[in-house]
């Protein structure tokens, strides 16, 4: 049995405080499997978002939004364990789909992923969000993408970064700061990263600090990424395009985020 069941106390509890926890065996092979086959199908049709970063030596691709056109995203996002553990860990009665992100780094890839948070990219904030990184592929300790404990307390938000140069947003005003430049004083920072195995996640909030080294070696790094909006999750108006960046979303800062874009998947509808 795999699931909601591999999310103990102690995980909730270092959630809350650390704002990241790795849950071990969390997904099934079949659901690995199925989402490595709609990972290709991703890759052979991207959507109109899907961007390619670095300098050509290797291939980091990511791309987001496409969960409604490819089967075995869709799947995934309404049938997997993945909404019931979204609630628990967020600490919220419900949760709600935000998107998926699919970030993908072919072997010989220089790349590495600017430290960022997710939360500033987004329309959308709140205490209650979760986003899954679950590995598609074996990822060894120095590839696996590191995490800042604590930094979703931190009352910050830092300008996005574009993933192709690492240059900031252009957001005018909002109170944006620059990301400090942490991989130049690492030791002061309490950073987070784990060797993964296929079915394992990381959990992380959208305030959560974090980034991704280089995947320089020989093999490919698949990551899997759902976003979850748990209760408390209010749609905010950023000071530029936001990304993903849902033209015609139609809504005002403090609204609940809107059900039939972003379906609410906990508790399971039906009920079943
Ligand atoms: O996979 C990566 O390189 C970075 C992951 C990330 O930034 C995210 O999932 O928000």
């Amino acid at each position: 049995m795999v699931g909601t069941d591999r999310l103990t106390k102690q995980d909730i509890a270092d959630y809350a405080s650390d704002g990241v926890c790795v849950l071990r065996g969390a997904f099934a092979g079949d659901w690995l499997e199925a989402l490595r086959t709609g990972v290709e199908k991703n890759l052979a049709e991207p959507g109109p978002w899907a961007g390619e970063h670095g300098d050509g030596q290797g291939k980091f691709f990511d791309d987001y939004c496409n969960w409604e056109r490819i089967a075995e995203y869709r799947a995934f996002v309404h049938e997997s364990p993945a909404a019931a553990i979204a609630a628990a860990v967020m600490q919220s009665p419900t949760a709600q789909f935000f998107h998926e992100h699919v970030l993908v780094k072919e072997p010989g890839t220089i790349k590495r992923t600017p430290w960022h948070q997710d939360a500033p990219y987004y329309c959308v904030d709140g205490g209650q969000t979760v986003s899954f990184w679950i590995p598609l592929d074996p990822v060894p300790l120095d590839v696996c993408p590191e995490f800042l404990a604590g930094s979703h307390l931190w009352q910050k938000l830092y300008y996005p970064r574009r993933f192709t140069n690492d240059t900031d947003y252009d957001y005018d005003g909002g109170g944006f700061e620059t990301i400090p430049d942490i991989d130049n004083e690492r030791e002061k920072y309490d950073i987070r990263s784990w060797a993964l195995a296929p079915g394992d996640a990381i959990l992380f909030h959208f305030r959560t600090v974090h980034g991704a080294p280089a995947n320089p070696g020989q093999g490919r790094r698949r990551g899997f990424a759902p976003r979850w909006l748990g209760e408390d999750a209010r749609f905010v108006a950023r000071p530029g395009k936001t990304s993903p960046p849902y033209p015609g979303i139609g809504l005002k800062t403090g609204e609940r985020m809107r059900e039939d874009w972003f379906p609410v998947l906990w508790p399971r509808p039906g009920g079943d």
